[in-house]
Formats: structure tokens, sequence, C-alpha cells
């Protein structure tokens, strides 16, 4: 981990520019809105069928487990709250990961859960502090991961500060404006391809998210809790096979 710390610190303190040849490999700089964004990343395959992804976003940790036997384990954002700049970075490193590394549903566990990381963080509701999370494994196929099939009608369910229940029938799988197309997939509107997953949670997140957004309200205090019970959707749910079909 020191070796992540100091090579994102020369990183940014050198202010190298954009696809500087000397740039660390393991890694993506982005210039947005005149805020400099630094990604470097390390994959570790344990003895114990776990992967360990590290993700530093400027200062910023995140660390995630990974089993491959039993999905999502877990998450630790040490509390991190990303900027705008920041999770904007994080969704063009998503892409720009998929796309290099050609990520699909058959790539090593690693490339798959550093795309889905990736494109994970940069949903964050504005102003989330990304907490300590441990998943029971256990648990997860049945109550903390639903499939849902596109073309399907599904209640997605969320709630509010002003309203303990919200219910909408939504087709799975319906383009809402604004970039909330493929409504029910995990992850920002349709993807570019890379594998995702197709869940209830992530519906649920999806359409809490756009009427808060639309609605002009900050989506953080209305939809942290479904951003929180979609993490293990969003990162297991292709382990799981909700493809959406
Ligand atoms: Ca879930
Ligand atoms: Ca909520
Ligand atoms: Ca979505």
């Amino acid at each position: 981990m020191k070796y992540l710390s100091l090579l994102a610190l020369t990183f940014v303190a050198c202010g190298i520019p954009k696809q500087n040849p000397n740039a660390p490999r393991d890694g993506f700089q982005y210039e947005i809105g005149g805020e400099t964004v630094a990604i470097v990343y390390e994959t570790t395959s344990t003895a114990t069928n776990t992967v360990e992804v590290a993700i530093q976003v400027n200062d910023h940790q995140f660390d995630l487990g990974m089993s491959t036997e039993s999905g999502l384990q877990k998450i630790d954002g040490h509390g991190a709250v990303l900027t705008e700049a920041e999770r904007k970075a994080l969704s063009q490193a998503a892409q720009d990961y998929a796309r290099t590394e050609n990520v699909t549903e058959s790539s090593p566990i690693e490339q798959k859960t550093l795309y889905l990381a990736f494109d994970y963080l940069s949903q964050a509701p504005d102003n989330y502090a990304f907490p300590t999370r441990n998943f029971n494994s256990t648990h997860l196929k049945n109550e903390g991961i639903t499939c849902i099939k596109n073309g399907s009608t599904v209640t997605a369910q969320w709630n509010t500060q002003l309203s303990t229940y919200v219910a909408e029938n939504i087709v799975v799988g319906v383009n809402w404006p604004n970039n909330y197309g493929c409504m029910g997939r995990c992850g920002a509107d349709c993807g570019w391809g890379a594998p995702s997953s197709w869940t209830k949670d992530c519906l649920d997140h999806d359409a809490c998210s756009y009427r808060n957004n639309a609605s002009g309200g900050s989506s953080d205090p209305n939809c942290g809790d479904e951003y929180d019970e979609a993490a293990d959707d969003w990162l297991g749910g292709v382990w799981w096979g909700c493809n959406g079909n």
C-alpha cells in the first residue's frame, strides 16, 4: 500500500500532463473541470480464493475483497467522500479500462472486479462517505442479490427524507432521460458492452436517483441507502449470472 501512496503522490505532485509516457502503467490521470484526478490501482490474488483490489483516487483509498467462491466480501472506503470530478474520472476510468483490457464475462475475476469497482464508485451520491463494510457471503445470493429480466415489469421501491415508501412499476431495460438508460442495469446508462448486472436493488437505486436528481434534491440523504444496498449487486451480480436475460 505504501507503494501505491508514494506513486500517487509523485504522480500528482509532478503535475504530469495527460498521456505522459512516464505515467505508471496501472493508473489513469484525467483533467476534469480544472481538477487533476489521479487513479492508481493494484490487484492481488490470495491463497484463499480471494482477490484484493486496492484503488487510490487522489488521496482516497478503497480496498475491496472479492471471493471467487462467494462474491463480494468487503468494501472499505475509509470514510472517503468523492468530488464530482473524481466521480467523473472514475466513470471514464471504467470505460477506458473496459476497452483497453477488453473486459468480458470470461475475463479474469481481477479485471471484472476492478472494472465494476470503478463503475460502482463513480456512481456515489453527492457527499456520500464510503464506510467500511463487510458482506456476509452466505446470504448474498438469496437475500442480497435478486436478478431481474429485461422486459419484465418490476416494482421499484425506495425511500426518501420526505417519504418512508415510494413504489413505481418499471419495465426493466426501459430508457429514461438524462443518462438513465437501461433501467435496472447496475451502472450509469447502458454501459459499453462490458459485463454488468441487472438486479432489483440496482433498479431501486436507478429509480431513486432519477426521481430525486430530477426534482433537484441532493440524492445522498435520499438514495445513499439504496446505493449501499446495490453494492453487492453491482460487484457480485455478474458473478451470480444476473445478466438481464
Ligand atoms: Ca443488494
Ligand atoms: Ca433511500
Ligand atoms: Ca442503472
